[in-house]
């Protein structure tokens, strides 16, 4: 890949529905997009991060700040064979795992274009349709979380993910499984509690929940592994799994019943295949997070989703869940019976609508090698 320049464009585009985790309320997404132009091909990588650094320490400033001053630089100061090299560049800025992953991301993207294959295949995946399902935020009242569950299963999403926090959680998620009975449902802490809730965790056992995600604190995973023989609801650890070796040290001391893989936390593609590759090989089911991705996000977690591991369904969602308008055209469609049709377009197989990006962009940086 000889790269000519590398764009850093900065948005902020308004969520159709507020977002509510235990930590924080998101109404506007903030996030970079990453484009690589090589002459005859262009790649686009976002990076996930958010306005405040309450899910993770990553934030639009510290990955900008990051991103100008080293990772872009090393990017374009030699030519790279293959995305899978970037890491290794990159190694010695320690951390900001997300402001890596948009970039590595926007090269995967060229790389398969250069190919002239669907990303999807230069990652090795063969799937040609995922399953996917819907992560539903705190809802002010138990009538308004219904009512969103109600939807989403009208839409065919194959699973229900709830975000809990203490206050707000066996009594919603009763109301879901006494309303709409055995459905696939599983719930999401963000770190919520920690080991002398235990009782409050153990309620949750009888709801029959497919599994528990990031229930304690986001870097841990000792408690994590003294809680899961607890629990008879498998622990799915997000937040404090940052590298494909957290991974296999989770898994080994039994901290991850099943693993979220997010492209950003992970640092990227490469990272995310590793991390799956571990999983796999541990009899571990993982699936793909979100970070309330524009089309572009959204269409590298569509990609990575096609590998054999990834077994159950993942948080990637319509582009028409978040937005009024995607920044892709054509935007990420759900089938009736939850699923989305991998496209087979060379590389991540959608349009991307610059005149948009540009208009959206409220920060712009051009790097030439
Ligand atoms: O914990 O998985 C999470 C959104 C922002 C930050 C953290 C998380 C989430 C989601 C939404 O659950 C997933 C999505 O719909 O993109
Ligand atoms: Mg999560």
């Amino acid at each position: 890949m000889q790269l000519r320049q590398i764009e850093l464009f900065a948005l902020r585009m308004r969520l159709r529905h507020p977002f509510e985790t235990s930590f924080g309320r998101e109404e506007d997404r903030e996030f970079l997009l990453v484009r690589a132009d090589a002459g005859d091909h262009v790649g686009w990588g976002e990076v996930t991060v958010s306005r405040d650094p309450f899910y993770c320490y990553e934030t639009v400033e510290t990955a900008e700040s990051v991103l100008r001053n080293y990772l872009i630089p090393w990017t374009l100061s030699a030519p790279l064979a293959h995305p899978d090299d970037l890491a290794a560049r990159l190694h010695q800025v320690r951390g900001h795992q997300m402001a890596k992953a948009g970039l590595e991301g926007a090269l995967w993207d060229l790389y398969a274009k250069e190919q002239g294959i669907p990303l999807y295949q230069a990652l090795g995946g063969e799937r040609r349709e995922i399953e996917v399902g819907i992560s539903i935020g705190i809802e002010p009242t138990v009538d308004l979380l219904l009512a969103q569950v109600e939807r989403f299963l009208g839409d065919g999403y194959r699973r229900i993910k709830i975000k809990i926090k203490p206050g707000k959680d066996y009594v919603p998620l009763r109301a879901v499984r006494d309303r709409f009975g055995d459905i696939p449902m599983m719930a999401d802490a963000n770190s919520a509690y920690s080991l002398s809730d235990i009782g409050l965790l153990q309620q949750l056992d009888e709801l029959g929940l497919m599994m528990i995600e990031q229930p304690l604190s986001y870097e841990d995973i000792i408690d994590h592994a003294t809680l899961a023989p607890q629990l008879k609801t498998p622990i799915c650890l997000d937040e404090c799994i940052h590298s494909p070796e957290d991974a296999r040290k989770a898994i080994e001391i039994g901290a991850a019943g099943v693993l979220n893989i997010k492209i950003g936390r992970l640092g990227g593609l490469s990272a995310s295949r590793k991390t799956h590759d571990i999983a796999q090989a541990a009899g571990i089911p993982v699936w793909c997070g979100g970070m309330l991705e524009s089309g572009v996000g959204r269409l590298h977690n569509v990609a990575i989703t096609t590998l054999g591991g990834f077994t159950l369904p993942g948080d990637t969602a319509a582009s028409s869940r978040y937005w009024e308008e995607d920044i892709i055209d054509p935007e990420v469609e759900v089938t009736p019976h939850g699923t989305i049709v991998v496209p087979q377009g060379p590389g991540i197989g959608h349009a991307v609508r610059e005149d948009m990006v540009r208009r959206l962009a409220h920060g712009h940086w051009t790097y030439r090698a």
